[in-house]
């Protein structure tokens, strides 16, 4: 069991749920960050590539777990080979392994805990995240590139497995697939009833919505009397303000859209509402506009977001005021909340009170 051969099979496994979680986890930090050089390049189709994208990061994120220990378990007769370095390679190689072993495990502790959205640490999550990665995976390119002969040495299926290899093979299969399939059902509908233990059903609460954020924790509770003098200020070449009846009375349009938490649950809905895009032409903003959004939220650090001009000039993009047939529960974003295609849940900002045309 702790031949390399099984180290090769695990770690095959392992390599590709880290090279899965990694390209997912850039374009999200894409998506929700975009550098310069990205902005005017995001996409607003398909409509639920984000939804695909994160599923799969938390996904084979949850897997890796699993596969971590098993690899681990198979290699830790070697930690106490002696002389721990034959050459100053070696020992160069066995100090990247303490490196990928640290990010890799760091990288999958934050994670975990994130879909649980408990953060008992110190750091801001999203940046630690994202450079950890970039240690575990160029870490990781290092140990495939020192292991690479006895990689090589070990693909191939061996015509005879031991028993205790095929079992312990066996029992790493069936908890990788276990801890998957009580967990995906928060992304993925038809594994829906056997979700167990992923902190969300997607299809529970207000509206058959889940909601990560209540208008209590953000301090905005807005009733419907407070509604009256509530107003939405588009702010642009010709700034305007509508009440909530104005806005109602405008084209309304229904879309059948994704929330895609970025922690991993998902759920679609049918958002109604007037088009950014209309309302965009009113204020006399230019095409290429992007768009700052402002919420009545008054703590938090999704109070304020920006949106790329591909997505403010969607047709399907919402300034939305119902969801599945009716108004908005207060925690979905009461009176008008964001709703954009293959965007992060983080960015459909909700109890928004002014949309902002940034030059
Ligand atoms: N103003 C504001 N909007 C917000 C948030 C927030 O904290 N403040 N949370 C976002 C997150 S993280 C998600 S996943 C979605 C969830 O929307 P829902 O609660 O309607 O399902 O709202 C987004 N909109
Ligand atoms: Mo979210």
């Amino acid at each position: 069991m702790h031949e390399p051969r099984t180290a090769v099979v695990i770690g095959r496994w392992l390599g590709a749920a880290f090279l899965i979680c990694f390209a997912t986890g850039l374009i999200s930090h894409g998506l929700q960050d975009p550098p310069g050089w990205l902005r005017d390049h995001l996409p607003s189709r398909p409509v639920n590539g984000y939804r695909i994208t994160q599923g799969l990061h938390v996904i084979s994120g949850i897997a890796a777990i699993p596969l971590l220990g098993a690899k681990l378990w198979t290699v830790y007769p070697k930690l106490f080979v002696w002389p721990p370095a034959r050459s100053v390679l070696q020992a160069l190689e066995r100090l990247g392994i303490v490196l990928l072993l640290g990010s890799a495990l760091l990288e999958l502790f934050t994670g975990l805990l994130n879909t649980l959205q408990w953060y008992p640490w110190p750091f801001p999550f999203r940046q630690a995240h994202f450079w950890l990665a970039w240690i575990a995976i160029g870490g990781l390119l290092l140990h495939i590139g020192a292991k690479a002969p006895e990689i090589a040495e070990n693909w191939r299926r061996v015509r005879e497995a031991s028993p205790e290899r095929r079992a312990f093979l066996t029992g790493v299969a069936v908890s990788v697939l276990t801890v998957t399939a009580v967990t995906a059902g928060q992304s993925v509908p038809w594994l829906r009833r056997l979700d167990l233990l992923a902190p969300r059903r997607p299809d529970l609460g207000p509206q058959g919505l889940p909601v990560n954020r209540t208008a209590a924790a953000a301090g905005t509770e807005i009733t419907p009397t407070r509604a009256n003098d509530w107003r939405l200020t588009v702010a642009g070449p010709r700034t305007y303000t509508l009440t909530l009846d104005e806005l109602a009375a405008l084209p309304q349009y229904t879309a059948l859209l994704p929330i895609a938490c970025v922690e991993g649950w998902s759920a679609s809905a049918y958002w109604t509402g007037v088009r950014v895009l209309d309302l965009l032409e009113r204020v006399g903003a230019p095409a290429t506009a992007r768009l700052r959004v402002v919420s009545l939220e008054r703590y938090g650090s999704y109070r304020v977001t920006e949106m790329e001009a591909s997505y403010a000039h969607d047709p399907l993009t919402l300034l939305a005021l119902r969801v599945n047939g009716e108004v908005l529960a207060a925690d979905h974003g009461y009176p008008a909340r964001i709703i954009a295609p293959d965007r992060p849940g983080v960015l459909q900002t909700k109890w928004v009170s002014r949309l902002e045309v940034i030059a």
